[in-house]
């Protein structure tokens, strides 16, 4: 390690004085002008990383679905996943080191994780459409070389696209090739086969509408749509070319306002979806006759994914073990409709990609979504053999179900959830089943439900367990949830920190969204008493609180909000 080139390198990436950022659920994300120093550092780690891997690791600027002027860094494993929670921990050290501090840490870190300093490391990095993005995967880049690590910036890229490109250079090519070009062909050809294999392919199958977020989902469908178009058209809305990212539009606008993006028109029954602003994640949605608007969210996606394979399994005469993986979020109908109908094992995970993609690797076949529509799902080297050579081996209906099978393993990208394979995936199986939006909407209704959130003073004091669906501590809020579910039929509610706003989350459903509006009023009441909520007490009737934008992990818990740089 030159430490005094990393000194003096450092030193024109200075870090803001009494700056504290938190690698939190998704990375570090905070206001865009306060990362420079970060980036240079997450440069370094990676190096190490890789280093101790000695394996390519991967680092992605975004800031997802925050505003525009935010930024973001997370650092992608080498089987493509979340970075390794000790190493989290490392990356705090590091990006709120003083600089004169620097050395140590590095040294620390690299003795911690016994990396050998003499090994290889490559990085590739990856960068969404924001305008600070550019220059802040050079800050990356200048990371990587003052360690002395070798480097490939793909430069523009969805998440998942880096998830992918780590993935492949990490197997040898095996998972598919570690070019954009790679990435589009495996996809588009698992998806031509596959809707070339539905008989109902009119045009209300066949035509869907992107919202993109003005983000680089646009950029991306664009390039790879005349790949795919024999099998689906798609109208790109909120392309970048005018508005801003993430502004009415994307999928959490969509999901959390439960209402269509601007600047896209819906006929009645038309299919339509939003991705991210970094296309990790996807909803659908449609108005129907009536005008209304129905959200298809990731527990209806993950309950179309999983009727589909459990179908194809039992038509090879396969008894693999699927289970499906949801957070507490998950509407309880989905949940019900899972178990009790599909009879498919269903688990319940922290909220966070990385808790459930774990939880899902522990399966032949594990499917995983958060509501939110991020999600995927995986399937074992051992499935994956076995599908390969009985759609050799087997013969008529059931080679054909094997057939399928192997594509829609290719179509899934396994190292993260990725709103352009689920689309691709939602898509070919809508057309395989012959289902409409409505069809696919009317498998279950969700239960009415709400979300608000609770300021509190220190959101520390509040801890769950059972994932999150109860509260341990301040000792009597579990009680009193107890106490108020049971006033209203088909109810449930918990509370969590949130992992990324300064904020404590409610959440109730039950029978009517009277009740849940009030369930949730009555649990925010009670989080306010008991755990030291500060500004004003929640008022009844939801308000547009909730539904107000993320500043992702901009300050530790308890702080009070990202003004506290000097
Ligand atoms: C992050 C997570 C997402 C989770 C959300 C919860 C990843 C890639 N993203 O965006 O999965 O749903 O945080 O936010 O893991 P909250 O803790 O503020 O509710
Ligand atoms: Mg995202």
């Amino acid at each position: 390690m030159d430490l005094g080139a990393i000194t003096k390198y450092s030193a024109l990436h200075a870090k803001p004085n009494g700056l504290i950022l938190q690698y939190g659920t998704a990375g570090f994300r905070t206001k865009a002008e306060h990362l420079d120093h970060v980036m240079f550092r997450m440069g370094l780690l990676a190096v190490l990383r890789s280093k101790q891997t000695k394996s390519t690791i991967g680092v992605m600027v975004t800031a997802s679905h925050n505003p525009e002027e935010d930024n973001g860094v997370k650092l992608v494993d080498p089987l493509g996943e979340m970075l390794a929670p000790s190493w989290e921990e490392h990356a705090t050290c590091l990006a709120n080191a003083e600089e004169q501090d620097m050395q140590r840490v590095l040294i620390d870190i690299s003795e911690k994780e016994a990396v050998n300093l003499q090994q290889d490391a490559f990085v590739v990095i990856g960068r969404d459409t924001r305008p600070s993005s550019e220059k802040l995967s050079q800050s990356v880049i200048d990371g990587v070389t003052v360690l002395g690590g070798q480097f490939h910036d793909y430069g523009l890229l969805t998440t998942p696209q880096l998830h992918y490109m780590v993935y492949c250079r990490n197997t040898g090519g095996r998972y598919g090739k570690a070019t954009i070009e790679g990435y589009y062909q495996k996809l588009s050809k698992a998806f031509v086969e596959l809707t070339k294999q539905a008989s109902c392919s009119g045009d209300e199958y066949r035509s869907l509408k992107v919202d993109c977020a003005n983000g680089i989902g646009a950029l991306k469908l664009r390039e790879m749509e005349h790949y795919f178009s024999q099998g689906l058209s798609v109208q790109l809305f909120n392309d970048g070319s005018k508005g801003k990212l993430n502004h009415l539009c994307g999928a959490d606008f969509v999901k959390s306002h439960q209402k269509p993006p601007q600047g896209m028109e819906i006929k009645s029954n038309e299919r339509c979806c939003s991705f991210d602003g970094d296309a990790d994640r996807i909803v659908y949605y449609y108005h129907d006759a009536d005008g209304h608007f129905h959200l298809i969210d990731g527990d209806k996606i993950a309950t179309l994914i999983s009727s589909f394979l459990k179908e194809l399994l039992v038509e090879i005469g396969e008894s693999l073990n699927i289970g499906v993986v949801q957070t507490a979020y998950a509407n309880g109908s989905s949940t019900r409709y899972l178990e009790e109908v599909m009879k498919v094992p269903v688990y319940c995970t922290k909220t966070g990609v990385k808790h459930l993609h774990h939880k899902a690797q522990e399966f032949d076949i594990g499917v995983y979504f958060e509501a939110n529509g991020h999600g995927t799902a995986l399937f074992s080297t051992a499935v994956e053999m076995k599908i390969k050579q009985s759609a050799e081996q087997l013969e008529d209906k059931k080679r054909k179900a094997a057939k399928m099978l192997e594509n829609i393993i290719d179509l899934f990208n396994q190292a993260a959830g990725d709103a352009i394979s689920d689309m691709l995936v939602i898509e070919a199986i809508l057309a395989l089943k012959g289902l409409t939006v409505q069809q696919w909407d009317a498998l279950y209704t969700d239960l009415p439900n709400r979300q608000l959130k609770v300021q509190v003073a220190d959101r520390r004091v509040i801890s769950t367990t059972n994932a999150e669906r109860q509260a341990v501590t301040p000792p009597g809020l579990q009680e009193a949830i107890n106490d108020l579910v049971k006033k209203y039929k088909l109810s449930r509610a918990f509370v969590r920190p949130s992992g990324t706003e300064d904020v404590v989350r409610v959440y109730a459903e039950a029978d009517s969204q009277e009740s849940a509006d009030h369930l949730a009023h009555e649990v925010s009441l009670a989080v306010f008493q008991l755990a030291g909520g500060i500004g004003e007490r929640p008022q009844p009737g939801y308000k547009a609180a909730e539904i107000t934008h993320n500043i992702n992990n901009a300050f530790g818990p308890g702080t009070a909000n990202e003004h506290t740089v000097l």
